[in-house]
């Protein structure tokens, strides 16, 4: 497969690179895409030295797949060109997953919705696919009926930026900030700017790409988004409330059982999943499974993973991978 990577010299497109490599995805040719500023930048992948290259002479390429991650602009402006040009772009951004004629695709869930005239396919917000992963098995077999989330999110989901902000303030410096308020020592109830309805982007993004992938626009989700000054993946409180009742036992087997998410769960030995653990990984972890005894049918766990792994680049590229197995491109 030849592949460009839009976006290579960003956060996700450096750890997309890595993945490629460390999954051992077929590439033949590498193309690293990125602003005109850093066009003839070298990149290392596998050990060879790449230079980075524009947009244009990227679409004239006319790789089998573009893995995009340089932000809603550049893919609203660009994915359709790559596609024009016979190229099946996965698009990390949040610029066409509320398209209705366009996949919102987390593979372990809906990787089937797929067909080879899906030329632009959407990849889902980070704090969407770590909760959605844990609540699809569980919406099959208990329906959900609604879902509190609160979230805990690393700086890292807003990029390089935010990261040097928080050194900045380690080492008591002065520099560009990447929030409106310090993030050291704080959490900041706001990721992404506000909506007309009181709510951030990322909260409704929580609500509606759920939904969404789902297949269920019955299901009701509440979120808060929060920023805290963590590096290593986001982290979530998630209530759900079912239709029918469970057996927590059988929530911990469900999710045992489940592709991609690991069980860490075990009071007696302090086993929750923690941030500082996850990062690195590619699975999503749950924990602190726990029966809400304020209402019926009703779950507690607390859900952590990777942002800049399974949240954007892994499962990017399990969705090229799902595509070259399945023949799609
Ligand atoms: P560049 O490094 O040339 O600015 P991050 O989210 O970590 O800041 O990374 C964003 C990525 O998107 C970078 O690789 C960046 O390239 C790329 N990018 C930003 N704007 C554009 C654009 N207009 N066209 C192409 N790539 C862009
Ligand atoms: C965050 N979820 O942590 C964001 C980053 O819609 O793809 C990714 C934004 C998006 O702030």
């Amino acid at each position: 497969m030849r592949i460009a990577v839009v976006g290579a010299t960003g956060m996700v497109g450096e750890v997309m690179l890595k993945v490629l490599a460390e999954r051992n995805f077929p590439v033949t040719e590498l193309i690293p895409v990125a602003s005109e500023r850093s066009v003839g930048k070298e990149i290392e992948f596998k050990g060879k030295k790449y230079k980075v290259v524009g947009m244009q002479t990227a679409v004239d390429m006319k790789a089998d797949i573009a893995l995009f991650s340089a932000g809603g602009e550049t893919s609203l402006e660009w994915a359709p060109k790559f596609a024009a040009a016979g190229t099946t772009v996965i698009d990390n951004s949040s610029a066409w997953r509320m398209d209705p004629t366009k996949k919102l695709v987390v593979p372990e869930i809906n990787a089937s919705e797929l067909t080879a005239a899906d030329k632009i396919i959407a990849n889902p917000n980070c704090s969407t696919i770590q909760m959605v992963l844990v609540l699809a098995p569980l919406h099959k077999k208990y329906n959900i009926k609604r879902v509190i989330v609160s979230t805990y999110q690393s700086i890292t989901g807003t990029g390089v930026k935010a990261v040097q902000q928080l050194e900045n303030e380690y080492a008591g410096v002065q520099g560009e900030m990447a929030y409106k308020y310090p993030i050291h020592r704080n959490a900041i109830p706001q990721c992404d700017s506000f909506e007309e309805n009181g709510y951030t982007k990322e909260e409704m993004k929580l609500v509606r790409e759920t939904q969404k992938i789902l297949g269920d626009r019955t299901i009701a989700v509440t979120a808060t988004a929060v920023r805290v000054p963590i590096v290593g993946g986001h982290s979530e409180a998630v209530n759900v409330e079912f239709t029918n009742d469970f057996e927590v036992s059988d929530i911990q087997n469900i999710l045992h059982h489940t592709d991609g998410v690991v069980v860490q769960d075990n009071n007696d030995t302090y086993t929750y999943p923690m941030p500082m653990y996850a990062q690195g990984k590619d699975d999503v972890f749950v924990g602190r499974i726990r029966r809400d005894e304020s209402q019926a049918n009703t779950l507690n766990m607390w859900i952590v993973a990777d942002n800049l792994r399974k949240g954007a680049a892994t499962n990017t590229i399990q969705i090229a991978e799902y595509l070259v197995a399945s023949k799609l491109v």
